[in-house]
């Protein structure tokens, strides 16, 4: 049965489980409980004992940011722990190892991630990870090609379907959060007023973007192409100089791959604007940036090439079937297919890239690259420059065919 477990519970419940006692050693009673979420939705604690450590998630059947008047549920915990261990087979060592799942808790327990930490802190602090690009771009090329139909038979790829179309719920909450709010009064909108309400009201009264988002949200409700991740922000993502780890797939559903992809992207571009507002070492400000540009280019360039690698060797799923190219002339033409397919989904990748950064601006749920911007005027203007790109990348989409646009648009509007 359900039932949120606190410190002392949760001390009973996972003396209970031979493997996680002995992984975490000596008495229950000296073991150190720390809840330490600040997220969104969940509980998360970090126990440790005398041998080593866990991360202990539960999901709360109400969205924790906003409290008991919003439910959201149980079953999100289910959906999890399902795209992780997918993600686990697919993208080995990037996700973190799971050590325990009870469904009727809708709780996980997984290894301690240490001495990581979560992304965004620092990237907000300035610094720089050599090893994200490579990384993330592993990550979103095999989850993402191994779960289309590119590489998949139709009924593999409906089963897929079918185990996570039950994670509606989540998908609702960024429908509504990320595709309709930001663009109409909502009560759970916020900005950095008073400098940005003009902004706020030209996106209210702007149909050119009322259009441009809604054919983003039926592509996002309607275009099941692989398994998303379906939240990679930089919260969602945590790193040391030498090693990343994608955690936190709750919003796991089968949708369009430019979804995960603009995520990623808009999150690095949201530290770029964001950084004029941060405190740097002397010095270090004008690298960190050029650095934070680089990694958009990589992760779009990297994700790309490894994706059409995958293509070419695995791609015999029942999309492109084998059969129907055959020869020279055949494989010359899967070859050009194969270009047009990743020019769309460059399309779709910052049409979301956009919508992801517009939401952290005006709708409920904002992020600490703005917001530990002290000085209210000074989060405003790297705010309204990240909002003015994003805007751009939504609506005129021809301006942005290549990603070397994206990051030129940027570098332009960065003293705005
Ligand atoms: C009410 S949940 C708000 C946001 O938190 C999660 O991290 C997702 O991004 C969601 O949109
Ligand atoms: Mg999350």
């Amino acid at each position: 049965d359900y039932r949120i477990l606190h410190e002392a519970a949760l001390r009973d419940y996972l003396a209970g489980l031979p493997d996680l006692k002995v992984r975490l050693g000596g008495d229950p009673a000296s073991w150190a409980i720390t809840e330490v979420g600040d997220g969104n939705l969940n509980l998360v604690f970090i126990v440790k004992g005398a041998r080593g450590g866990i991360a202990v998630k539960q999901a709360l059947p109400y969205v924790r940011l906003v409290g008991e008047s919003w439910p959201l549920p149980l079953s999100r915990a289910h959906y999890e722990y399902l795209a992780l261990s997918r993600q686990a087979q697919l993208a080995p060592g990037l996700v973190p190892a799971v050590l325990h799942h009870n469904e009727a808790l809708a709780l996980t327990v997984m290894e301690l991630l240490e001495p990581h930490i979560i992304m965004r802190k620092g990237l907000v602090a300035g610094t720089q990870y050599p090893g994200f690009a490579g990384d993330i771009t592993t990550f979103m090329a095999r989850t993402l090609f191994s779960t289309s139909d590119l590489a998949l038979s139709a009924a593999e790829k409906k089963e897929g379907i079918a185990a996570f179309a039950g994670n509606h719920a989540l998908c609702k909450i960024t429908e509504d959060l990320i595709f309709t709010d930001p663009y109409r009064i909502a009560e759970q909108n916020r900005w950095t007023a008073p400098y940005l309400d003009g902004l706020a009201a030209s996106l209210r009264d702007d149909m050119d973007l009322h259009v441009a988002v809604s054919r983003l949200k039926l592509k996002f409700m309607a275009s099941p192409e692989a398994l998303l991740h379906g939240d990679l922000h930089t919260g969602s993502i945590m790193v040391t100089a030498s090693q990343t780890r994608v955690i936190d797939p709750e919003f796991a559903f089968y949708g369009p791959m430019g979804f995960d992809v603009g995520a990623v992207l808009a999150n690095l571009l949201m530290a770029y604007f964001a950084s004029a507002g941060h405190e740097h070492a002397p010095g270090e400000r004008a690298a960190f940036e050029a650095w934070v540009l680089e990694m958009v280019e990589k992760v779009w360039n990297e994700f790309a090439r490894k994706f059409l690698e995958l293509w070419r060797a695995q791609g015999t799923g029942d999309a492109y079937p084998v059969s129907l190219f055959a020869g020279e002339r055949g494989a010359a033409r899967l070859e050009a297919e194969r270009q047009a397919y990743m020019q769309r989904l460059f399309t779709d990748t910052v049409g979301f890239a956009a919508a992801k950064t517009i939401r952290r601006i005006f709708g409920l749920a904002h992020n600490i690259d703005f917001e530990l911007i002290e000085d209210a005027k000074k989060r405003a203007i790297s705010e309204a420059r990240a909002v003015r790109l994003a805007r751009a990348m939504m609506v005129e989409t021809a301006a942005f065919s290549a990603i070397a646009d994206v990051t030129s648009a940027a570098r332009k509007l960065r003293n705005w």
